[in-house]
């Protein structure tokens, strides 16, 4: 999921095409506005930690872009794409090293497992939103 910051810094295109030059695969997309709610559901398992409200008002605050990308072992690939959680720690190169400098605004959210995936993809997506279409690249991605 790509934060507020990042629909408002114009920086979507930059960052989908990172996760599109790696060879994954575009299965769900969607710009929304998320509820407080769904946002609250969403980081659950944050519930109690300093950040906990900063992380809800800022995810709340401006339109969010729900995707959904399939791999191999793709929860290891796009959160290396992403790097570490802290901007001090990511490296350049990753998208939060090169493009974030607080960890409050770490512009991308990535699912962690794959049952968090589960959970999260069943959270923002209904299951005729996600298309399941034929990789003619296969061979050499
Ligand atoms: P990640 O997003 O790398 O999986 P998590 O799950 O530990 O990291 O944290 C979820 C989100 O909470 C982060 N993306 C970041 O926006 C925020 N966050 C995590 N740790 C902190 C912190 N120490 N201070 C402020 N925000 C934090």
């Amino acid at each position: 999921m790509l934060k507020p910051g990042v629909i408002n810094r114009r920086l979507v295109g930059e960052v989908i095409s990172r996760l599109e030059k790696k060879g994954l695969k575009l299965v769900g997309m969607k710009l929304m506005k998320i509820s407080r709610e769904l946002a609250e559901k969403h980081y659950a398992e944050h519930v109690g930690k300093p950040f906990y409200n900063d992380l809800v008002n800022y995810i709340t605050s401006g339109p969010v872009l729900a995707m959904v990308w399939q791999a191999d072992d793709c929860i290891t690939l796009v959160r290396k794409l992403c790097g570490a959680t802290s901007p001090a720690e990511s490296q350049p190169g990753t998208i939060r090293g090169d493009y974030c400098s607080h960890t409050q605004h770490n512009i991308i959210h990535a699912s962690d497992s794959d049952e968090s995936a589960e959970r999260e993809i069943n959270l923002f997506f209904k299951p005729e939103e996600l298309i399941d279409w034929h990789e003619a690249l296969q061979e050499w991605l």
